[in-house]
């Protein structure tokens, strides 16, 4: 889908007042609609939202209900259960010692434990997170796990996750974002 990106910088106040305008959450991503002005935030409504308005956009849901729902299911898992505690650890390095919480950022490697051994056991013979084809899903799957594997990595008991990561970098539409995303690495802490 043709599209025009629009970088915001969040520590430029007025960027971060525009923005906030738009979208009082402040997060990105955020599409607008330049036929109709719709604004559409969210990643997983936005997949959906270009499935339906247009043509040509992947699909990434299954039509069969059944199917879809363990599509959505995936994308749920890895959003809430990989996502999550893998942005409240960064989120903890980011503060200053007297604000951190050791409790919480222990439960959240905890629960990435847990979600690699499921994901590790859901990826036996599959190509993709849910299934052999690529879907909604993958995209959920793609930023979490490439930022939980720097914060918690993967283990040797981890293999197939591991090599799921790497499909996904190669897939093209991912390796864009990683190249585009390459001057801002630093900016992420180690
Ligand atoms: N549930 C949202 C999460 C979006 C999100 O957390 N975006 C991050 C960047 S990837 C963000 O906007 N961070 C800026 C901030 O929280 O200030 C989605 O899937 O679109």
């Amino acid at each position: 889908v043709p599209f025009e990106k629009q970088l915001v910088d969040l520590l430029d106040p007025d960027q971060r007042t525009s923005f906030a305008n738009l979208n009082p959450l402040g997060k990105f991503p955020l599409l607008r609609d330049a036929k109709t002005g719709r604004l559409v935030p969210e990643s997983s409504i936005l997949v959906e939202y270009l499935a339906q308005h247009v043509p040509g956009a992947a699909r990434l849901i299954p039509t069969a209900p059944d199917r879809a729902l363990e599509v959505r299911a995936r994308d749920r898992f890895f959003d809430l259960y990989v996502m999550e505690p893998m942005s409240k650890i960064v989120g903890d390095k980011l503060r200053p010692d007297s604000e951190r919480d050791p409790r919480g950022v222990a439960g959240s490697h905890a629960t990435l434990d847990t979600a690699y051994g499921m994901a590790e056991a859901f990826l036996e013979g599959s190509t993709w997170a849910a299934g052999d084809d690529f879907t909604l899903a993958d995209c959920a799957a793609a930023p979490a796990l490439f930022y939980a594997n720097k914060v918690h990595p993967f283990t040797d008991e981890h293999p197939r996750v591991r090599a799921y990561l790497e499909r996904l970098e190669q897939r093209p539409s991912f390796a864009r974002v990683l190249a585009e995303a390459q001057p801002y690495f630093a900016m992420f802490p180690g």
